[in-house]
Formats: C-alpha cells, sequence, structure tokens
C-alpha cells in the first residue's frame, strides 16, 4: 500500500485512532467533517465512542461538541449518541439514534441554516472550537490537503479549531484531486468583497484545503467506504410529482419565464427529487446546469445522459450503485463536477445571482402557504432546515414537494396552520403533492387557500379543509390571513390523541 502522506514533517503524527482519540478532552466542541454518508471520520469517532462509553461508565460524565458538515453516518452520529456522548449537536442530522436523544430531551441540538455555519464560527456565535476531525484523500509534501467525497465545513474547521486530527482514507479515489473548489476569498463584515462567481461552473479557488501542519496533533490511516445510502425506484407519487414539475417548467419556458436549458437546478434530499431528477432525463430540456449542495444518483445519471452539462455540490450523496457508475466514469466527470464548501455551494448571494431553481421536500404545508420541514406535529425534530432554507428564500422559483398524505391517510400534509415553520409563505412559490401542483405567485393568503386546498390536498381532506377556509373568512378576527385561532393546531392534537387528524 502506498502511503498518501507525502509531507515529511507530518508523517510522525501517524498513530492509531485510539490514540488519536485520548487526545480528545470531555467539553471540547469537534468539528468532524462529514455531508450526507460522505467524507466524515471513519476511525476517531468510533474510538471515541468506545473512549467515552469506558468513562461514562465509572461515573465520569464525558460528552463533546459534535459540529459537522450535515449529517454523516452511524459510524459517528450512531455511535457517540448510544453512548450519550453528545452535549450539543448542530447544524443537520438524520440519525435514528440522534433523533431519539434529541427528541427524548437527552442531547441539544440546534438547526442552523448549512450557510451560516461557517460564518457563525467565525462571527464566534457558537464559542470555542476546539478540536478538527477532517478525512481526507492524502496530503501533498508541501502540506496542503487534498480534500475527499464531501466539503462542508472543512475549511473553517481547519481554520478556527486549535488542533486538527486527519483521517487519510486511501478508499477515496485519488482522481478526486482536483475536483474541489474552495474558495479562500471570504472575509468578515465589513471588509466582505463580492464574490467572483457568475456561472454554476466558475472556478474561484483553490483545489486544495489549506492547513497549518503545527495544529496536526494526529494523523490516522484508514481504508474504509463511506456510508451510502441507497435510493428506492420511484413510486408512483413520486412520479406523478415530478410529472407535475415538469408540465410546470416547460409551461414556463413557453411563457418566457425561463431559458430553454431552465436556470441552474437544486435538488433536496431524499426520493421525490431523485424522481424529479430521473423526470428531467426523459424531458424536453436540454444543457441544463445545477447548482445544488447534494449530489445524487438521478444528477449523476443526468451528467452521464449529456442532459446536465455541469454540477456544483458540497458533497456526493450517491448510492452504491451510483458510486460505481462515478468511478467508472470519473475522468469523463471531472471538468464537470465541483465540490465546494457549503457556505457557497448555498451561498445566498451567489443562488440569487444565478436565479437557482430550487426543489425541497417538505413535512406539511398549511394553506397559505408556509412551509414545515422540519419538525413532526409541532415538536419531533425529524432531520433539520438542511440548507432548503438558504436555497428556498434566494431562489427564482422555490418549489416545495410532498405526498398529500403520511402515515398510511391519517395524516394531511395539508393542513390549517403549520405546528412549525422553517419556510414562510414569503419564500414558497410553488407546492406540489400526487394531487398536483398550486402556483402561488401574485397570490393574496385567500387566493393562495383555494388553489393550495383544490390542486394539492388529498379528497379525503378537502372537504374539511373547505369548511374551515370558509369558517375562518367568517369569524376570523382579520380577514387578511383568516384563522380561527382555536381550531388551526387542532388537526394536530386530534392526531397525537387519536392517531388520526
Ligand atoms: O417518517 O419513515 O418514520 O414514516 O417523515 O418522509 O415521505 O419519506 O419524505 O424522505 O423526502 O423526507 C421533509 C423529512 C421529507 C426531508 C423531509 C414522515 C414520514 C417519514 C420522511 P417514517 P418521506 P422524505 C437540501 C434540502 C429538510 C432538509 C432539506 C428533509 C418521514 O425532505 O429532511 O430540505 N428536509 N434539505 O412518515 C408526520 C407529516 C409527515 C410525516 C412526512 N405531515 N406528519 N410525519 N412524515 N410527512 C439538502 C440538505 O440539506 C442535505
Amino acid at each position: 500500500k502506498v502511503s498518501r502522506i507525502h509531507c515529511k514533517a507530518l508523517q510522525s503524527k501517524i498513530m492509531t485512532a485510539e490514540e488519536a482519540a485520548a487526545l480528545i478532552s470531555s467539553g471540547d466542541n469537534v468539528g468532524m467533517s462529514g455531508f450526507t454518508g460522505s467524507g466524515y471520520p471513519k476511525a476517531v469517532p468510533l474510538a471515541l465512542a468506545k473512549r467515552i462509553e469506558t468513562a461514562n461508565s465509572a461515573g465520569e460524565k464525558f460528552r463533546i461538541g459534535v459540529w459537522t458538515g450535515a449529517s454523516t453516518a452511524p459510524e459517528l452520529d450512531g455511535a457517540l449518541a448510544k453512548v450519550d456522548g453528545v452535549e450539543m449537536r448542530l447544524p443537520y442530522q438524520s440519525d435514528p439514534t440522534c433523533r431519539k436523544r434529541i427528541n427524548a430531551g437527552e442531547m441539544e441540538y440546534i438547526d442552523i441554516h448549512l450557510s451560516h455555519v461557517a460564518q457563525f464560527v467565525w462571527f464566534g456565535f457558537l464559542g470555542k472550537l476546539n478540536i478538527a476531525v477532517v478525512e481526507v484523500a492524502g496530503i501533498l509534501e508541501d502540506g496542503r490537503l487534498i480534500p475527499s467525497s464531501s466539503i462542508g465545513n472543512n475549511k473553517t474547521w481547519l481554520e478556527q479549531a486549535d488542533k486538527v486530527i486527519l483521517e487519510v482514507n486511501s478508499w477515496q479515489d485519488s482522481r478526486l484531486e482536483g475536483m474541489h473548489d474552495i474558495y479562500y476569498g471570504t472575509n468578515l463584515p465589513p471588509n466582505r468583497q463580492p464574490i467572483p462567481m457568475v456561472h454554476p461552473h466558475d472556478r474561484i479557488g483553490d483545489p486544495y484545503l489549506h492547513c497549518d501542519p503545527d495544529k496536526v496533533i494526529a494523523i490516522i490511516e484508514t481504508y474504509s467506504p463511506d456510508r451510502n445510502s441507497d435510493f428506492s425506484a420511484p413510486d408512483e407519487k413520486s412520479r406523478l410529482i415530478a410529472g407535475h414539475i415538469l408540465e410546470f417548467l416547460e409551461h414556463e419556458v413557453k411563457r418566457g419565464r425561463l431559458p430553454k436549458n431552465l436556470l441552474p437546478l437544486q435538488s433536496g434530499v431524499g426520493n421525490i427529487a431523485n424522481a424529479v431528477m430521473a423526470g428531467l432525463n426523459h424531458g424536453p430540456f436540454e444543457n441544463m446546469t445545477a447548482y445544488t449542495e447534494v449530489l445524487q444518483d438521478g444528477m449523476l445519471e443526468l451528467l452521464h445522459s449529456g442532459k446536465l452539462v455541469s454540477a456544483s455540490a458540497t458533497a456526493f450523496s450517491l448510492s452504491d450503485k451510483a458510486l460505481v457508475q462515478l468511478y467508472a466514469h470519473l475522468d469523463e466527470y471531472k471538468d464537470k463536477i465541483i465540490l465546494r464548501p457549503q457556505e457557497i455551494s448555498n451561498h445566498p448571494e451567489i443562488i440569487r445571482r444565478l436565479g437557482v431553481i430550487a426543489m425541497n421536500g417538505m413535512i406539511e404545508a398549511d394553506i397559505y402557504g408556509n412551509v414545515n420541514s422540519t419538525h413532526v406535529m409541532g415538536s419531533a425534530i425529524m432531520n433539520g432546515i438542511g440548507g432548503s432554507g438558504d436555497f428556498a428564500r434566494n431562489a427564482y422559483i422555490s418549489i416545495f414537494m410532498t405526498p398529500s398524505q403520511a402515515k398510511d391517510g391519517q395524516v394531511s400534509c395539508i393542513v390549517p396552520m403549520v405546528s412549525h415553520v422553517d419556510h414562510t409563505e414569503h419564500d414558497v412559490q410553488i407546492l406540489v403533492t400526487e394531487q398536483g401542483l398550486a402556483d402561488l405567485r401574485g397570490l393574496s393568503p385567500t387566493q393562495r387557500a383555494k388553489v393550495i386546498i383544490e390542486n394539492c390536498a388529498h379528497p379525503n381532506f378537502k372537504p374539511a379543509l373547505r369548511d374551515y377556509h370558509k369558517r375562518a373568512l367568517e369569524h376570523s378576527f382579520g380577514k387578511h390571513t383568516p384563522h380561527l385561532l382555536d381550531e388551526a393546531l387542532s388537526w394536530h392534537q386530534r392526531y397525537l390523541t387519536t392517531g388520526q387528524m
């Protein structure tokens, strides 16, 4: 095996994951790499979890702050949550054990717009970052780092942490070198300059991460795959949702509101988003581009077919099957895919300038167009807002999509009032369910309510929604956004009490 650590000065720092984990103290805030199952450290978090388990069973209270790019994997979030080793988690997670602890009130969690995280750390809003634990694909002679399959917040972790632990993972394909674009032109207000990007495929930075070698306290060599999740083949509802979106986009092109090759696409996580990408592959649009956060299977297919000419993201989020395809054609994709820090992939300035078409999943929407992406029944966190808010507010068109019902039809995803708000009515232009699409542009709240109920709600819940809106129009204190306050959240309470909305 050829070592990927070419910097002589750093070779003396190589040690085992257990030795490295011993350098992390209880109370430390640890900035970990990792974004949707890509590029997370695979060895140190597991060794740390063991250490924490031993300490906690001896009566110590060993807990750390875990800051990441976004969600990671069972070997990081799952392992640390299992041993109750996390005091504070931010900014996005999707791990079942982690979620359980958060919803049981046993773990603190802050859900932050993904583009905000790096700058909040620079501003000092989140406290001191003690240690960075970052996976890389290799180390150059001069100490610069070859990033791996995600960038996330790694640039900021390496710069802001007092100490750095590196995991050099030789499973990561060495041909990733050159695909990344790390922008080093950021400044703090009042010294910020415009970010010099005008096309989604512009390169504005350096392909390598910089790191002060004196801060590196440990290097661990690993050979371990990313944890990739599989997508299910698009089901009927996802196909219908994708169909409505495609029809809408074609209509917008005909009306001259979108160019023929559309505008840069952003696509959220999950099966519906993937189905939309599959739909686009059979649709009429050519020469499309993507300015998005994660590159999923569907987008890779679009690159493969040539429909998509370039894709900018902060991470790969591919199934095992798609990963095989990626690596089989990496040389071909190399110039077409750019991985950036998440504060750039999700930057409001760039999203607004490029005119991104944002497509994100949601838990529920209300009849006025407010969207809940994160909380079940107003109080239990699912994952987090992720990048959806970065894109929704700044997009050219912001689309939210969901099946019209959840929980085997016991729950309506269109409700009188959302039980938690992530995206306000002002940031939502299009709502889509398998029932249809509601175009909310240019409509007042009561006009929106009619379109949302008629086009998006499931027939089982339509009569009750119509009835609520009609009575609200008659009895509401104000007639601008009519509500019956003692009834607005009764659907959620009814579900909690009876198991049915
Ligand atoms: O839970 O599996 O326990 O039954 O929510 O729902 O239908 O599988 O949908 O996987 O597309 O996720 C909003 C969570 C949708 C996702 C959300 C329950 C449902 C199921 C998942 P079970 P589905 P998806 C940028 C974009 C925020 C981050 C984001 C998300 C589970 O899209 O996390 O947009 N978005 N990032 O049963 C009760 C309802 C429900 C409900 C669904 N109304 N009431 N439960 N569920 N609707 C990319 C990144 O940031 C990385």
